[in-house]
Order: C-alpha cells, then structure tokens, then sequence
C-alpha cells in the first residue's frame, strides 16, 4: 500500500514516519514488507528515543552547567516493565506515533505486545523505584538512578499441572531500543584482596588494600522522560566485564580454556537478579552484586563532582544526596568512607560527617527474616578494607552509646554493627542507620512500627532521624496508560491530562458526579469494557471462560505467606462448599483473579500456588455451581499484566497480617481505577481508609494490638478451628485428597502451616472476619448505584497516593533538592 502523503515536510506525523522507516531499514535491515511487530516495535522506539535522547543532551546540558544539586538514587532493582507507550504519552508524542503506524497500515496492539518487560526487580520495592523515576522527571528534579543491568530479569512463570515452573528471563535477546552504552564511562572495581600496613616517610602507618581482583563496570543508559516536562532523567545500569581479554599467563601456558574462564567470572556478577524478597544469606555473589554496583555509582558520582572546576569535597554534600533504596546498597556506607579515608587521607571525623550528610535510608520491611545480614568472615573475604571500616564506625558508635546510657551492654548489644553470640555478623539495616542523616519508613503505621519495634533505642539516640514518607504510584503509568477509557471520561468531566496526570489532587472533581446516574452509568460501562479485555486474556493464558458481569475480585503481588493468598482460598473454599451444599444459593457470581510468582526455593508459596490452581481448575469444571464460581491464577504476574488486570478489578485484597505489609502500592493503584479495597489495618490500607471514608472501603481482621496481644497470650489455631464448624469442615477438606483423587497430602505443607504449624499470619483468627467483610461485599455490589458510587469515590480521593506527592516530600524533608526548570 501506498503511504499516504502528508502535506509539508515539517508535519510531526511524517517527520516521525520516515524516522521510524529510516531505522527499519539502518538499524534492523528491513523493508515494510518484511517487518514484523517486533521490528516496527523497535524501529518506531529508535526513533522516538531519537527526540527523547536530544531533551536528555538538553537536561543534563542544563544540569551540568548549573552545577545543579542532585539525588543519587541506589537500588538493586527497577521493575521499569513496557517502556514503549509510556515514552510516548510521557512525551506527548503518542497521537504522532499511533498515526504514523496507522497510515503504514501497521497494527498498534501487535507492535506494543511485542515488547517485553523490563522486569529487572522482584515486587514492591523494584516498582516504587521505577515510579520514582517517573516523578523525579516529571517534577524536574535532577536526579539519576543507579542499579544493574542485569542480563536476566525476574524469571518467567509457568504452571504445569497447577505447579509453578521457572524459565529465564532472557529479556534482551530481541534488542532493547531503549539503552544506550557508554563504553567511555567503564568503571574499574577492586574486590577480594588483603589489607596490609604501609609506613608514609614520617614514620605512620596506614592500611593499604592489595592483591585486589578488578572487575570493569560498563553503564547502559535509559532515558527517562518526565511527563508534560521538558526533562529527561536518566538510569544508568552497571553490566560487568573481566578486566583482561584473556589472561596472558594462562593463554601462553597453554590454559586457553581457564583463561576465557576467568574472563566468564567477571561476567558472571551482573547475569542475575536473586529472585527471593526474603534473606539471601551468605551468598556470596549477592553480596558481590551489592558492592559492585555501590562502587561503580559512588565512582560516577564523583566523577561527576570534580568534572566542575569550583567544585570540591568541601561542596561534595551540597550537591550530592544519595537515597538507599532499602539496606541492599547499604555498603555505600563503608565504600565513602573509605575513598574518603584511603584515598584522599580525609580525617574520620571530616570523612564522617560527609558521609552521613550525604546518605538517606528507606526501610521497606520489618520482617526479620528480610533484614539482610552478612557473616563477618564472608565480607571480610570479599571487602577486608570495608570490615576494618565498620568495625571503627562500630568503636565510635559504642562510645556514643556509652556515653549515653553508662555501663549498660543490653543497649550495645542491640544497636552493635555486629551480631554477636554465635556466628557474627554484619547488621546492614544499622549501618544503614547510623550511617545516614534521615531514615523513613513508607506508611504511617509502618514508621510509626519502625520507631516502637525495630529501632526504638536509635529513635531515642538520634531524636528526629527518623520520619514516614507514605509511598506513591505514577498515575501515568497506573492510569493514563493503563485506562484509557477512563482517562477519556476523566478528561471530559476534568480537562486535559496535562492538568490532573500532574496534579491528581484534581480527581477530587469527580466527587460531585458519585451520585449522578449518568455519570454512575458511564463509569461502570467502562469498568465491564475493561473487563470483557480482561475476559479475553483470562480465556488465551488460562483456558477459563469468565462473564464480564461477575464480580472481579483480585489478589495480585509476590505469593507470600504475610499477604495471605491463603486466606482468600479458604474464603473461596467457603463458597464453594456453601454452594454445593444449597446450589441456588443466592451470591454474586465471582471471578478470583490471581497473579503471583513465588520464590523458586520458598516450598509453601508454591504448594500454596498448587493448590489455588487445583482447587481453581475443579471449580471452574463444576457445572453444579452454574458458574457462579471462577478461579483464574493468570501466569507470568508481571507489570505489564497487571496494566490490564488493574483497571478490570472490581474488589482489590489486602489482606495481609496487621503490622506485615509495609506499605502496599498494589492497593493505590487498584483504588486509583475504581475498585474498592476489602483490607486489613496494615500498611497503607490505614491511609487508603482515611482517604476514601469508612463506607468506601471494607476493612476487617485483627489490628496491630490485637495481634500483638495474641501473640503475648501465646497465639493457638486451634482454638478457631475448635469453635467454628464452617472453618473446620473447611480446612479439613483442604487437608484430605478430594482435590487430587489418589494423591493424600498435597496441600500437606498448606495445611500444616495452618494447624500444628502454629498458623504464624493468624489465618484462622482472621477467618470468620472477613468472611463477614466478603459478605458486605456481596450485599454492596448488588446494589449497583451503591457501588458505582463507592467506586467513582475511590477513584476521586486517592489523590494522596500519587507519587508526585511522596517526592516532593523527599525533596524538601530528606534531599533539600531544588526542581530545575529545563
Ligand atoms: C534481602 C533481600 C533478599 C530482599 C529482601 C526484601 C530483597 C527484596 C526484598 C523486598 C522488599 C523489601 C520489598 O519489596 N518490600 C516492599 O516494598 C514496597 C515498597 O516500599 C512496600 O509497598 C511493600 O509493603 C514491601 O513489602
């Protein structure tokens, strides 16, 4: 077909046309009869990254010039996902592109399922990296973010026979238009090695670390555009290279193939990303992953510093703030210091103070479990210089505690850098601690938790240090992009985007419509077109019909045994039993939608997975239940999946352990479009509540209190499973082999946790609770004003959460950061 011909050279659309037909045939050798998807998918991202790349020369021009303040931002993960429309809404340049591939006669879905997820992080905490990134362009923060670039991301999830099976994600092997390499920018890393001491020519000693291994750093950079701004940020991901092509000695004694070995080695650190959200222990390339990505980032960080002629340590603080996202980059500590020390024979008290001056911290969990702690000979292996380090931040902190509090050893055994009494360790959320100037935790209760339970006696020594900094979501990404239609209703009720995508507080407007039947109408059509999508993607990855009109009830996040996917089961157990006993039993027909991946060593989520899919598949095949009944665990839970289940929920579970979910941001998002939370008191479920009002939202279960007073009392399932008939009639069934006819035990695992395991989440205490809650539910949604209200209101009061609002708090409470206008 012929291009249709636009009618001057400087229109937009055309420009951007033959930009994207020029890449096609420079960067990927083909014509338009030959492309695919895939092939249009990244001809046309060449070419709108060739726009985005001339706004970053252009910010970082800016940034350069003015000697801007910056926040460094650590973190191991970033969870980016689809990058494709996102950069083009972002930029404004999506109108241009869609007609640009239209007029080429080229299909838009196709080319932007083509992409795959960049899906370089676990969960929540990965995710909350990425919307960051989103907020600090669209703010015009300067900022960079740092991580690695690692060759496989999250794994991918598969289910055979209900069990969960993990591929590789080999994410790059299709190109990634979106990254630049930066050869020249390649950063050496020392590692391994011993500390000796060296006498200067007046006779004293000093530590020098030698018989060190180098592995090279080589950053890849993803532009990041902000929205309705002219800023493009950057995250610049580390990949390592061995130093030597191949080891001269080794290659001349014959050793051709230990010589490319060792090269294999360097190469090896940045392959991975450790798939756990719980401890990863004594692993030791963990713990190499950690201090080489903190020592490229530090090394670029000061290059950047000194790149200015006025610029010196004594301004280093004031125009750098590093942010640690959680304690995985909590080595940067140490690593300062010492540069600080070793390399610039900086005094400790100067080193120290610029040290703490320049870190900030961010908790993301009180699970013990995932406070990361590493064995003193294990770092010392890998980092001797680094434990001689914090050994002395260790001394002085004693002294401090001595001065405090005299004589008593309780206090210096608690707030130790060092675990003691048994194998020592490293306590990397104290170093973390001691070594920045603020501390946050990410929901109000949580920092509230933080200060009463995990760190009281660091509240009372550094009164101040520690402060909340609720988390957000970006409402481009988690509405703009994600909703279309309801964007499009928003914008008809509010004005354009560019108002309310930057300011969400705006959605507050829609307040007045919550009781307008037209308005109502409108807003639940909308949610059933999202939902017959959803339909169709439910029946392609899971083989499950499921009508539209049915309640969507969606549990989506890592599979764990705190978030409780469990007691969603037993409440799916309950309905179906409830409906095989009376099958005109009168409920709401439900979809259970599920997205989870569990880590690949943690047996229970799996068996957990196993049986919500088993117990799902016999349901779903029970034609007594006339279908009022569907379970759909969708495979491969992932960030791009979640763009299309969020907007089609109905009912969002938050059903964690009261005091167990730091914060949440699943929960924002699916507030965000419209669907109401049924929720325990944790995390940020408490401010969500705030927001939107009681009658908007079920809450239900234990409170942190009553938690801690059973656990006090000595908490026994027994007792529940004792005293209520449905519950017990429940779990035995989950206990017997009625869903895997001949195999006894299949949910063994399961089903010990629940009783002799001790029930440690208060599964069973929480039971009957919310199965009162999931009546409310019923009986709310059958009232279809009354729900379309409590919807509409959901969508138009979560304004808080936007995560513009969170860093903007950063910026002012924590980074002292100035927005620059580009
Ligand atoms: C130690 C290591 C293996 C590890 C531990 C924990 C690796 C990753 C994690 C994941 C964590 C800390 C995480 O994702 N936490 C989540 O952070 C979100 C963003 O703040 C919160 O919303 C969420 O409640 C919290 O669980």
């Amino acid at each position: 077909a012929a291009v249709p011909q636009r009618r001057s050279t400087d229109d937009p659309v055309q420009s951007l046309q033959q930009a994207i037909l020029r890449n096609l045939t420079s960067a990927l050798a083909r014509d338009r009869v030959t492309a695919k998807p895939r092939d249009w998918w990244i001809a046309t991202s060449l070419a709108v990254r060739e726009q985005i790349l001339t706004r970053l020369i252009k910010t970082q021009g800016v940034h350069n010039k003015e000697n801007v303040r910056r926040l460094y931002y650590l973190s191991l993960e970033y969870l980016m996902g689809r990058l494709f429309e996102n950069n083009l809404y972002n930029t404004g340049l999506y109108d241009e592109a869609r007609t640009a591939l239209k007029d080429l006669g080229v299909d838009w879905e196709s080319v932007r399922e083509s992409e795959v997820d960049m899906g370089l992080g676990n969960g929540g905490l990965g995710r909350l990296a990425a919307c960051f990134l989103d907020s600090l362009a669209t703010l015009d923060f300067p900022a960079i973010g740092y991580g690695i670039h690692y060759e496989f991301g999250l794994f991918k999830q598969e289910f055979v026979h209900g069990h969960q099976v993990e591929h590789p994600d080999n994410w790059m092997i299709f190109g990634t238009p979106w990254e630049v390499v930066r050869p020249e920018y390649t950063t050496d890393v020392k590692i391994y090695g011993r500390v000796e001491n060296v006498f200067d020519n007046n006779g004293n000693s000093h530590p020098r670390w030698t018989d060190t291994k180098t592995i090279l750093g080589v950053p890849y950079d993803i532009p990041i555009a902000g929205y309705g701004t002219a800023t493009v940020n950057l995250l610049r991901l580390w990949a390592s290279r061995s130093t030597e092509e191949f080891d001269l000695v080794a290659f001349n004694s014959g050793g051709y193939v230990d010589a490319v070995r060792e090269k294999a080695i360097g190469e090896t650190v940045s392959k991975v990303l450790y798939p756990n959200d719980k401890t990863e222990n004594g692993k030791e390339l963990r713990l190499v992953q950690q201090y080489f990505f903190v020592s490229c980032s530090l090394r670029d960080i000061i290059r950047r510093h000194f790149r200015h002629e006025g610029n010196s340590w004594e301004n280093f603080d004031d125009k750098v703030a590093v942010q640690l996202n959680d304690t995985h980059p909590a080595v940067a500590v140490a690593e300062l210091l010492r540069i600080l020390l070793d390399e610039h024979n900086f005094a400790w008290e100067k080193a120290w103070s610029i040290v703490t001056n320049t870190f900030g911290y961010t908790n993301h969990t009180l699970l013990p479990e995932a406070l990361e702690k590493w064995g003193v000979p294990l770092f010392t292996r890998v980092l001797p210089r680094h434990t001689q380090i914090v050994y002395e931040i260790n001394r002085r902190l004693m002294e401090v505690v001595e001065a405090k509090w005299p004589g008593d050893n309780k206090k210096k055994a608690i707030l130790s850098l060092v675990e003691e009494g048994g194998a020592k360790a490293f306590r990397m959320a104290n170093l973390a601690v001691v070594g920045s100037h603020a501390v946050n935790g990410v929901a109000a209760l949580h920092t509230e938790l933080l200060k009463k339970d995990l760190f009281p006696d660091f509240d009372n020594l550094y009164p101040g240090k520690f402060q909340n900094k609720t988390n957000g979501i970006t409402p481009r990404r988690w509405l703009l992009d994600c909703n279309p239609r309801l964007t499009k209703l928003i914008t008809e009720k509010l004005g354009s985007p560019t108002i309310w995508a930057r300011d969400l507080d705006v959605l507050r407007g829609l307040e007045k419509f919550a009781d307008d039947k037209a308005f109502q109408k409108e807003f639940m059509a909308i949610k059933r077109a999202n939902k017959q999508d959803l339909a169709t993607v439910i029946k392609a990855d899971c083989g499950v019909d499921v009508s539209p009109d049915a309640l969507f009830d969606v549990q989506i996040k890592r599979l764990h045994e705190y978030k409780r996917q469990h007691l969603n089961l037993l409440h799916i157990l309950t309905l179906y039993r409830r409906l095989l006993q009376n099958p005109s039993l009168d409920i709401v027909p439900r979809v259970f939608v599920f997205g989870a991946k569990a880590a690949p060593g943690y047996d229970l989520a799996k068996n957990i997975i196993r049986a919500i899919n088993v117990i799902g598949d016999r349901i779903n095949k029970d034609d007594r239940i006339n279908g009022k009944l569907k379970v759909a665990f969708l495979p491969n839970y992932r960030v791009s999946l979640a763009e299309k289940i969020i907007p089609a929920s109905d009912l969002s579970e938050q059903i964690s352990t009261a005091g167990k979910e730091a914060s949440g941001t699943g929960n924002m998002k699916l507030a965000l479009n419209g669907s109401l939370t049924i929720g325990t008191l944790d995390g940020a479920n408490v401010e969500i509540g705030e927001e939107v009002g009681d009658d908007n939202i079920f809450i239900f279960g234990l409170k942190v209190p009553d938690v801690e007073k059973l656990d006090a009392e000595g908490y026994n399932p027994w007792n529940y499973y004792g005293a209520d008939d449905e519950l017990r009639a429940i779990v035995d069934w989950l206990g017997s082999d009625y869903f895997t006819p001949g195999e006894s035990h299949a949910f063994g695992a399961l089903h010990h946790s629940l009783l002799d395991g001790g029930d440690p989440y208060k599964v069973l205490a929480d039971y009957r609770s919310y199965v009162q809650a999931q009546e409310k539910v019923d009986a709310a949604y059958r009232d279809t004003s009354r729900w379309a209200k409590m919807a509409i209101l959901n969508t138009a009061r979560v304004g808080k959460f936007s995560s513009d609002r969170t860093i903007r708090e950063y910026a002012k409470d924590i980074w002292s950061l100035p927005s620059v206008a580009i």
